[in-house]
């Protein structure tokens, strides 16, 4: 299965066949103060930077996130997206509690979009396919539900069919539906990664999606949160993990050795170039 975003004119091919792609996942304001603090005072450099070290270190495709208590992420997505496009051609994600937030971001986007954290909640799936559906845009669908978050993984896959079901009924391919099998903190629960783990297996093989998840959340205090991340992120890739968010300086090289391992990348090419271009 082939989901396909695109920048101004760039394209990126998600294909659950092919390499990983990595969803860079910087321009988060959590842990980074300074980015809330530089976009309020209309200052876009840093932003910018975050975009091009990012890229450089092997990005295909940007997570955008504005959202902080105080910022009207409804004004300054929209501009932040402007900033980063004016200056880089790809495929961006955007990302807000807002809803609204994240339409006046379509309006003035170009190319297709990655819309992420729509979630199985009423709410959500009201608000969020509709809009993905006026602007051509692919979701990302979480699989937690106004339940919340089950450990059962069966129970995970219902949610991410219910997602897909209801974009399909608004008229969205199948394919423009990315799963989030949730991937979350081993630290608070010891069989963490093993359920997401079986959720992406199951996504993989019943359902056919292209996968995502927040590869650095399940190290959270600990030390070492490399080393774990590094495991994780191959075991998820060979369970059918495509497009993982993630830190491209610390996983690129890791998502590179995965795709030669998993015979994704013949004759070790962009395993080589990749090195050769981070040592150049
Ligand atoms: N699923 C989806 N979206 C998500 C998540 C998910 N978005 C948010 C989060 N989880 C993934 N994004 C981030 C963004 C920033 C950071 C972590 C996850 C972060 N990390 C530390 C830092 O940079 O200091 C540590 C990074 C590291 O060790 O590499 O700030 O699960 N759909």
């Amino acid at each position: 299965m082939k989901t396909v975003l695109s920048g101004r004119t760039a394209e990126v091919i998600i294909d659950t066949d092919g390499p990983v792609v990595i969803i860079g996942e910087s321009i988060n304001p959590t842990r980074r103060r300074k980015l809330v603090s530089s976009l309020q005072e209309g200052d876009f450099s840093y932003v910018l930077e975050l975009a091009a070290s990012q890229i450089k270190a092997g990005a295909d495709i940007l997570d955008v996130n504005v959202g902080y208590p105080g910022v009207d992420d409804a004004k300054l997505l929209p501009e932040v997206v402007i900033a980063i496009q004016d200056n880089f051609d790809i495929p961006l994600c955007l990302d807000s509690p807002n809803p609204s937030a994240i339409e006046s971001a379509l309006k003035v986007s170009a190319g297709k979009c990655l819309i992420n954290s729509v979630n199985g909640k009423e709410e959500s799936l009201r608000a969020l396919i509709p809009v993905a559906k006026e602007y051509g845009a692919a979701i990302i669908g979480l699989c937690m539900d106004d339940d919340g978050i089950t450990n059962d993984p069966e129970k995970r896959v219902s949610i991410i069919e219910k997602i897909i079901d209801r974009a399909v009924a608004a008229g969205i391919r199948a394919e423009d539906v990315i799963a989030d099998p949730l991937a979350m903190a081993v630290s608070a629960e010891p069989q963490a990664c093993v359920i997401t783990l079986e959720t992406i297996r199951l996504v993989h093989r019943k359902l056919g999606q292209n996968i995502t998840m927040g590869a650095s959340n399940i190290s959270f205090g600990l030390p070492d949160r490399e080393s774990l991340n590094s495991a994780f992120m191959t075991l998820a890739v060979y369970c059918g993990v495509t497009c993982p968010i993630a830190n491209p300086e610390k996983t690129a090289a890791v998502a590179r050795a995965a795709d030669l391992v998993l015979g994704r990348d013949d004759y070790a090419i962009r395993f080589v170039e990749y090195f050769q271009s981070r040592n150049s």
